[in-house]
C-alpha cells in the first residue's frame, strides 16, 4: 500500500493546488519585492509590480533569476529576511566551480525536513526503518536535508556521511539498515564493496535507497538494485531551492513528483527563455513559494528535463518531472554534436560494462578528441580486449553518432566517488 506523509497536499486536487499556489505565489512576490532590493531591481526595470502578479498565470510576466545573479548577489544580496532570523547556511561549490550560499530560517529547515520526510515516507519508510545517510554532511545539503527527514518519520537515522565505505558496510550489517541515502555514484561502490568483502544481498537488510544530487540513468538504476538488492529511487533538488526533497519518487518509478505546494515548476527553452508546454524538454525553472530567508523567483536550475501531469499509480497529483538528463552546461558540444555523458552510461552498463568510466575531451589539429577509459569486470580481462575495446566503440558510435576511442582498462583502476562522481575532464576549456 502507497504511504503518503502528507496525504492532503500530495494528492490534493490540481484546483485546490493551484488556489494554494496563487495564494502563495502572490505574498512570496511581496515579500521579495518589499525585502529584496537586487529582485525589487530586475522587476523594476521590467515594469512590474506586485500588483501585477496575482495567479500562477501571471508568473510570466516576472524576471529570471540566474546563477549570475547569485554570483553578484554574493554573499547577502538576495537574502529577505534579517540575519537574526537566520539559523543555518548552506552551501556548495558543485563539480562546475560555482558558489551557492543559502539561508534558512527555523521554518525554511522544517519546510525542507518536511518535503525529504515525504521522500522518504514515499520508498515505504516508516519509524521502523534503520536509516543510513551517506550523503556528505557539512555545508552539503545532502547529509543534513536527509537527516532530517528521516528523523521526522521516526527511522532510527544512521548520520554516517561519506567516505570509509568497509565501515559503511559494517554498521549496515550489525545496526540492519533498512533504507540507504547518497549519491548513486556511491550506491554502486557501496554494492561493489559488499561483494568484494565477501558477502552478498543476503547479509544485509536494505530494502531501499534513495540516490540523488547527481545524473545517472534507468541502466545505472538496475545495476544498483541488482548489486545491493534493493528498489532504487531518486530525489532531486538543488541548494538554491533548499537541497533535496525538491521533488522525490514514487513506487512507480516514472519520474519524480515536485513538492509543488513550495515549488512552482515551469520549463523554458534555455535559448529564447520562452516557456515551454508540459511534455517539451527544457530547462527546468523553480519558483519558492514558500521560503522566507532565501526565496528566488523564477530560477534557471540549468537542469534539463520534461514535466508530465499524467495520472499516476501512487495517487499522487503532484506534477512529475523525468530523471534531469543533465545540465545544459554539462552538455559537451564534440565536434558539433550535442553529448551527454548519459548516452555513453547507458551504452556501458547494457554492454555489461561497470559504471566506472572517464570521458577525455580534448582538440588536437582543430579537431575534437572524445577517449572513453572503461573499466572491465575480472571476468573481462582474460578475453580479447582490442576487439571488446572496438565493438564498445561501434555501440557508443551508433547512440551518439561520432566514433570515440575507447580504452578497456583494469578493474579498480578508476577512482570511485563517496559523493558527486566527476565523469567529464574537457581538456579543451583548459587550454582557453
Ligand atoms: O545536489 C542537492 C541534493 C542532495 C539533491 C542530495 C539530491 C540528493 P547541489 O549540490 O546544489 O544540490 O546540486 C544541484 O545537482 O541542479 C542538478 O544538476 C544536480 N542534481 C541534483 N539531484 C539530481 C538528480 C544537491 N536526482 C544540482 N538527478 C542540480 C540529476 C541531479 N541531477
Amino acid at each position: 500500500m502507497e504511504r503518503y506523509w502528507n496525504e492532503e497536499i500530495e494528492c490534493m486536487s490540481r484546483e485546490d493546488m493551484k488556489k494554494l499556489q496563487d495564494e502563495r505565489l502572490v505574498k512570496q512576490v511581496k515579500h521579495v519585492y518589499e525585502n529584496v532590493p537586487y529582485y525589487r531591481n530586475l522587476m523594476d526595470e521590467k515594469g512590474v509590480t506586485p500588483e501585477d502578479i496575482k495567479s500562477t498565470e501571471d508568473l510570466h510576466k516576472l524576471p529570471f533569476l540566474t546563477k549570475s545573479d547569485l554570483r553578484d548577489a554574493y554573499p547577502y544580496g538576495l537574502l529577505a529576511k534579517p540575519l537574526s532570523e537566520c539559523v543555518r547556511i548552506q552551501s556548495t561549490s558543485g563539480t562546475t566551480g560555482r558558489r551557492v550560499v543559502a539561508f534558512y530560517t527555523q521554518n525554511d529547515i522544517d519546510l525542507w525536513e518536511d518535503c525529504c520526510a515525504r521522500a522518504i515516507t514515499a520508498v515505504g519508510g516508516t519509524n521502523e526503518d534503520v536509516c543510513q545517510v551517506c550523503y556528505g554532511y557539512g555545508l552539503f545539503t545532502g547529509g543534513p536535508g536527509l537527516n532530517g527527514g528521516s528523523h521526522k518519520v521516526g527511522c532510527l537515522t544512521l548520520p554516517m556521511s561519506s567516505g570509509n565505505t568497509e565501515r559503511q558496510i559494517q554498521f549496515m550489517r550489525d545496526l540492519q539498515s533498512t533504507i540507504l541515502c547518497c549519491t548513486p555514484s556511491y550506491a554502486a561502490y557501496i554494492g561493489e564493496t559488499l561483494h568484494d568483502m565477501g558477502y552478498t544481498t543476503d547479509d544485509i537488510k536494505l530494502k531501499a535507497g534513495i540516490f540523488g544530487a547527481e545524473p545517472w540513468t534507468e541502466e545505472m538504476r538496475r545495476s544498483i538494485e541488482k548489486s545491493l538488492g534493493i528498489k532504487a529511487y531518486d530525489i532531486y533538488g538543488l541548494t538554491e531551492t533548499s537541497g533535496p526533497g525538491v521533488s522525490f519518487e514514487c513506487s512507480e518509478q516514472t519520474g519524480m513528483h515536485i513538492n509543488e505546494d513550495h515549488f512552482i515548476p515551469e520549463i523554458i527553452n534555455p535559448e529564447t527563455e520562452e516557456v515551454l508546454p508540459d511534455g517539451e524538454t527544457g530547462e527546468l525553472v523553480f519558483t519558492s513559494i514558500t521560503k522566507e530567508a532565501f526565496p528566488l523567483l523564477r530560477y534557471r536550475t540549468r537542469d534539463l528535463c520534461v514535466l508530465t501531469r499524467k495520472k499516476c499509480s501512487c495517487g499522487r497529483t503532484l506534477i512529475k518531472m523525468s530523471k534531469p538528463m543533465g545540465r545544459s552546461d554539462d552538455m559537451l558540444i564534440i565536434r558539433g554534436v550535442n553529448v551527454f555523458p548519459s548516452q555513453i552510461e547507458t551504452v556501458l552498463i547494457e554492454q555489461g560494462y561497470t559504471p566506472n568510466y572517464l570521458i577525455e575531451v580534448d582538440r588536437v589539429n582543430n579537431t575534437d578528441t572524445l577517449d572513453i577509459s572503461v573499466e572491465m569486470n575480472p571476468e573481462q580481462v582474460s578475453g580479447d580486449v582490442r576487439d571488446s575495446e572496438k565493438s564498445l566503440a561501434v555501440a557508443i558510435k551508433t547512440m551518439l553518432g561520432i566514433s570515440p576511442k575507447v580504452h578497456l582498462v583494469e578493474p579498480k583502476s578508476i577512482t570511485r566517488s563517496e559523493g558527486k562522481a566527476v565523469r567529464v575532464i574537457d581538456r579543451r576549456k583548459l587550454h582557453d
